[in-house]
Order: C-alpha cells, then sequence, then structure tokens
C-alpha cells in the first residue's frame, strides 16, 4: 500500500531550486528520473539497506550508490575507519602506506592484475586504459559493445549505455568525429561481428573493451563461450582483451567476473567498490603492459588526488569485510530470492518479463524473451517500467529509475527487505 505519510514537498522544493543552480538540477543525469518521470526524491541519510529522503520517507535501497555501498550503507568499521585516517589529512600527493596495502589486496584478487595505478574514478580508469591500450601495441582502433558504458570520455561515448541510453542519446555532441573514427562497436555476445571487425581492419586494432557482465543497457549476462571466444580473437590478431570492471569487480565474486567466469583479460579497469563510497578508479593487469605507464615507462597520467589516504582506506576496510567467509554466498541467497521473486510476480500479474542475477547484482526487463544484447534491451516496455518504478517508490522501493542501469543489493539487505518489496512489487504489478 502506498503509505499516507508518502510526500515529496521539501524533495520537490530542494529539487526545484537545483534546477536553477546545476544542469538539470543534477551532478550526474540518471538520477534526475528524466526517463520514469515524477521528480527524482532527494536523500538525506542512509544506513544498511536503507535510505532516508528529506521529507522522511525510509525507501530500501537496490542501487547502493550505483554499487560501492556493497557491506550496506554507512558500515560502522568503515566509517570509523574514514574517521581516524581523516585525523592524518585527507590528501598527501605523496607517496603514502595505505597505497601498497589496497594495491596489494587488489593484485591478491584479480587474476589480471599484476600491478595497478589508482585514479579518482571509472570513467579515469577507462580513459586512462586506453590510451595504454594504444601505447603498448601502436595501433590506434579499439572495439567496444553496444550498450556497454565505459564513462564518458570521448572516445567511449558511441552506442553506449547507462545515462546516455537512458537519455537516448548515445552518441553526443561536442565529440569530435576525430575521436570517434576509431571506435568500432559489435553487438554484445556476437563473436562473429567482433571477427568481422578484426577481419576489415587487420594490424590496427589495439583491443577489445566490454563490461563481462552488462551493467548499463541493463542487466545482460555474456553466453557461454562469449568471453573465451573474445580471448581467443585477441591472441590470434595481437591485441588485447580489457574488462572493465567498475561494477562487476568485488560484485559478482571477489575477483570479479573474471574469477567467476574463468576467462582472464590483458588489462582490467576497477571503480566503485574498491572506493568503499569515496571516488576511486584503477586500471591495472600485466607487468610488462603496466610498466609503461608514467614514471616506469612513457605512457603519462597522473592525478593530484590519486590514491589519498581517506579512499584507499574506505577501500581497504571495504575489501576486508567482503573477504571474510560466506560474503558472497549471502549475497547471492538474498539477490536470487529477489530477482526470481520479481520475475514470479510478474508472470503471476500478467507481465511478459526477464531478468536474473549474479550474487549482488541484478537485472529485470518488461520483455518476454532473454536479453542478449543492448537491441533487445531496447524492446523492454519502457513506459511499463516508468510506472513500476514510481509505484515502487511510493511504496518505499528505491530502484534504479532507469531501464538501462543494473540493481545492486549489499550484505545489509534481509529476507524481510525482499519479502517487503515482493509485497510492493505485487501490488503494484497488479495496478499496472
Ligand atoms: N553512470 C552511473 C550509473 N551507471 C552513475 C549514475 C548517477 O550517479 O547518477
Amino acid at each position: 500500500m502506498i503509505t499516507s505519510s508518502f510526500k515529496t514537498t521539501k524533495s520537490d522544493e530542494i529539487f526545484a531550486a537545483a534546477q536553477k543552480l546545476m544542469p538539470g538540477g543534477v551532478s550526474s543525469p540518471v538520477r534526475a528520473f528524466k526517463s520514469v518521470g515524477g521528480q527524482p526524491i532527494v536523500f538525506d541519510r542512509v544506513q544498511g539497506a536503507y535510505a532516508w529522503d528529506v521529507d522522511g520517507n525510509r525507501y530500501i535501497d537496490y542501487i547502493g550508490t550505483w554499487g560501492p555501498a556493497i557491506c550496506g550503507h554507512a558500515h560502522p568499521e568503515v566509517i570509523n575507519a574514514i574517521c581516524e585516517a581523516a585525523q592524518k589529512g585527507t590528501s598527501f600527493g605523496a607517496p603514502c602506506r595505505l597505497e601498497n596495502v589496497l594495491a596489494e589486496m587488489v593484485i591478491d584478487a584479480v587474476p589480471s592484475i599484476e600491478m595497478v595505478r589508482f585514479v579518482n574514478s571509472g570513467t579515469e580508469a577507462c580513459m586512462s586504459v586506453l590510451r595504454l591500450m594504444r601505447a603498448f601495441t601502436g595501433r590506434d582502433k579499439l572495439i567496444k559493445f553496444e550498450g556497454c558504458y565505459h564513462g564518458h570520455a570521448d572516445m567511449f561515448l558511441v552506442k553506449a549505455g547507462s545515462g546516455v541510453a537512458t537519455l537516448g542519446l548515445p552518441d553526443s555532441p561536442g565529440v569530435p568525429k576525430s575521436t570517434t573514427n576509431n571506435t568500432l562497436t559489435a553487438p554484445f555476445n556476437n563473436l562473429e561481428a567482433v571477427k568481422a571487425l578484426f577481419d576489415e581492419n587487420p594490424g590496427e586494432i589495439a583491443g577489445v573493451i566490454l563490461e563481462p557482465v552488462v551493467g548499463n543497457a541493463g542487466f545482460i549476462v555474456p553466453d557461454g563461450g562469449f568471453l573465451a571466444g573474445l580471448r581467443e580473437l585477441t591472441r590470434e590478431n595481437n591485441a588485447l582483451l580489457v574488462f572493465d570492471e567498475v561494477m562487476t569487480g568485488f560484485r559478482i565474486a571477489y575477483g570479479g567476473a573474471q574469477e567467476k567466469f574463468g576467462t582472464t583479460p590483458d588489462l582490467t579497469t576497477l571503480g566503485k567498490i574498491i572506493g568503499g563510497g569515496l571516488p576511486v578508479g584503477a586500471y591495472g593487469g600485466r607487468r610488462d603492459i603496466m610498466e609503461m605507464v608514467a614514471p616506469a615507462g612513457p605512457m603519462y597520467q597522473a592525478g593530484t588526488l590519486s590514491g589519498n589516504p581517506l579512499a584507499m582506506t574506505a577501500g581497504i576496510k571495504t575489501l576486508e569485510l567482503l573477504r571474510k567467509p560466506g560474503t558472497y554466498e549471502q549475497l547471492d541467497r538474498v539477490t536470487k530470492r529477489l530477482a526470481e521473486g520479481l520475475l514470479k510476480v510478474a508472470h503471476e500479474t500478467g507481465h511478459p518479463a526477464c531478468g536474473g542475477q549474479i550474487s549482488g547484482m541484478f537485472g529485470f526487463f518488461f520483455n518476454a524473451e532473454p536479453v542478449h544484447n543492448y537491441e533487445d534491451a531496447k524492446k523492454s516496455d519502457l513506459s511499463k517500467f516508468s510506472r513500476f518504478h514510481r509505484g515502487m517508490l511510493e511504496r518505499g522501493i528505491y530502484l534504479a529509475p532507469s531501464q538501462f542501469e543494473a540493481g545492486f543489493t549489499s550484505l545489509a539487505h534481509t529476507d524481510a527487505d525482499v519479502d517487503e518489496t515482493l509485497a510492493a512489487a505485487r501490488e503494484v504489478m497488479t495496478s499496472l
């Protein structure tokens, strides 16, 4: 039931003021709720599996700040560690022991990573890794997949997912053709299309970058053999394979998609969870490639706040919590109940739907046929999704405000939270 206390007066006031101060009233587009309609709600605080807005409404949060909050929001051990670290300063702009600690944890966990460079966001990690791919191979072209999102650097804004898919702007004005001429695209899960691109551009392609499990076109899993097939094709063509694990890293397994699916890329990008809720990104991989990065090698990339002690601390504490036995089993169990429950409710209330989950990452489309790529994802009933989203919001369930974003759970989500969510979903779907 919609609670009679569901009011958004303060959120509406704050958002109206924000629209005069910031483009679209936000600091990042998807959160403006443009594709689902209605006003976004303005958060006041978060804790565990929950978020509270400025009007006092409580939500079960399935975004988790877009992935980082895997241990639950504001985990006391993470917050205490950050507060303690802050006493010694927030940024050094000089080497710091904590960088070694987090680097070792990342190298131990992620199969492809022998050396790592910390940056400040997933976007920064992906734009840097592309420079490295080009520097190492001496080639300019790259292959990306339709609907995959690798941040907002110019050369990736071609048939991109996430916010640009949400707003129907898969390319962007302001990106010169000269920067995207070398960006080749293929449909996700289509090895033949990738092979054709290699055949048409012999000796010119630096590598292939992908989200091994797509989270920015909704949630799309790789078909059996797709990742291994890409590994083979890139090897045959002396090109690099890069997994963008900004979303999947430490989320679908401690070692990410590469551990889960047993395919090891040459390079990997990370973000979100490794910053424990503070801004961090990273790229890493084979030692011989990483040694090209300055000052070890000639490929330049730098950052004043990179490796800062606060972000390193939050990342270290988060990974310490995650590597305790049973965490991924718990995430998987709770999220499976949620994803299977949503599908069951949809089918029982007469709505074609498909979806799935891996560990604490899930997705759901109003689409009868399974989704293998971005074209399939676009066939979801987007108007129905918008109404579903609003109905869930009014019942205290905070879902990603876009069909083209994955959902995330945390170690703080309980069976009771899932039961409450499914009861709300049944009510909303019955009324659609
Ligand atoms: N682009 C991110 C989601 N895939 C973040 C969106 C936001 O923070 O608004």
